[in-house]
């Protein structure tokens, strides 16, 4: 079973993740794992803090060589602005983030709740899934984020290779596959901003290559899209998740919704086993398993939580009406949104090749995809 945690406050020492159940023998390299931290500090919107922070990853256990050992991998994602000790507890509580609740829960400080609760941990949770990545890259399973709402506005995705989707991204201030929308979200940005507001919106995770049969339909918590649910769900600021058509199916009869199934001998030895779909509206899972088909899932992410015109809000200690307090934030953490949901997407995948294909070691798990692939084609 291929799981992780994570620990660590915001203006803690530092961030960690603990993976355990990773397969022995794939090449881990730190500079992928990089990349991916610098991406998710990116995107228009971003404040202070990203000027401070130059993300990296040490990994700290479970690696010989720069090859995996199958030992738990501990991973950290050291805090420059590392400062917890200095910081004075916050009194009013912000509406929206998890002040009033935890620091009532757990009948302490909304400090206490804010440190761990930030989005600042999820540079961990990418680097847990870009080490992911590394085993599914092996499979070439690649998984791709990007925006495709911003406030209002709507980036519908564009069709194209994966390499020139990339491309198009990886030029694209905002992360959306439509660089010439740029100019306009960035005013739209900065607009809001002034007006001491934020903004939040829509990302969209496509992954390819996934071979048949992740997941299963045997029992409910096994289910892939519940696991990749959940996974996208428990990202800081994620209110909605979609698999496929989502919502839109709900408004569809039956016949614009299920995606017909066709038999291509010349396709028989991709991930679709010949079993083509002339739709994806499934976004790649039926009945909990993948079907060969790309899955796509978005998640609906909220406007940032801390407001500089800050709503209405009491002190904690008084009960007296008073506005919320205000601390350093974003004005939109979409772009980087797009990165992490991506990368906790990437991990579940991989948590699901494991579970099907065995996770002592990269070989052996080799060996079991070339098994069940010639056993499935002669199904
Ligand atoms: C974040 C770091 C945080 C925030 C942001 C995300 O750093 P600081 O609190 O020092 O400015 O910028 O967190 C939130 C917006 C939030 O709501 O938690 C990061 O590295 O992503």
């Amino acid at each position: 079973m291929l799981r992780y945690w994570t620990a660590g406050e915001s203006h803690g020492k530092t961030l960690i993740a603990l993976i355990d159940g990773f397969p022995a023998g794939v090449q881990l390299e730190t500079d992928s794992v990089n990349v991916e931290l610098r991406r998710r500090q990116g995107g228009y919107g971003r404040g202070g803090r990203q000027r401070i922070e130059t993300d990296h990853v040490n990994i700290l256990s479970g690696i010989w060589h720069d090859t995996t050992l199958g030992s738990p991998i501990a991973l950290e994602v050291p805090n420059k602005d590392y400062k917890l000790e200095r910081l004075d507890d916050l009194p009013r509580p912000r509406p929206g983030h998890g002040d009033l609740t935890g620091a009532v829960k757990f009948l302490g400080s909304i400090r206490g709740i804010l440190e761990r609760a930030s989005a600042r941990e999820t540079a961990v949770r990418v680097a847990a899934g870009a080490v992911a990545k590394q085993l599914l890259r092996e499979f070439g399973i690649t998984a791709f984020g990007y925006v495709v709402e911003l406030g209002d506005r709507k980036i519908p995705p564009k069709s194209g290779t994966l390499d020139q989707l990339r491309a198009e991204r990886d030029k694209s201030e905002l992360y959306t596959l439509d660089v010439s929308q740029d100019e306009e979200l960035k005013q739209y940005i900065d607009a809001t901003g002034k007006e001491g507001d934020t903004l939040g919106g829509v990302v969209e995770v496509r992954v390819d290559g996934v071979p048949f049969g992740l997941g299963t339909h045997a029992q409910w918590d096994r289910k892939l899209d519940g696991r990749l649910a959940q996974a996208v769900m428990a990202v800081q600021a994620i209110k909605g998740v979609e698999i496929g058509l989502g919502f839109e199916a709900a408004r569809r009869p039956g016949s614009q919704v299920h995606d017909p199934i066709h038999y291509d001998a010349d396709a028989a030895l991709g991930p679709t086993l010949g079993y083509t779909r002339p739709t994806n509206n499934a976004g790649g899972i039926e009945a909990g398993m993948t079907n060969g088909q790309p899955i796509v899932i978005r998640a609906a992410k909220k406007p940032i939580s801390t407001l500089r015109k800050p709503l209405d809000s009491i002190n904690l200690d008084t009960k007296k009406p008073e506005s919320a307090s205000y601390e350093r934030s974003d004005v939109c953490a979409l772009s980087a949104a797009s990165v992490i949901v991506e990368n906790v997407v990437a991990f579940e995948i991989a948590a699901a090749m494991v579970d099907k294909f065995g996770g002592d070691s990269l070989a052996e798990m080799k060996a079991r995809w070339d098994l069940f692939h010639e056993m499935a084609r002669q199904r």
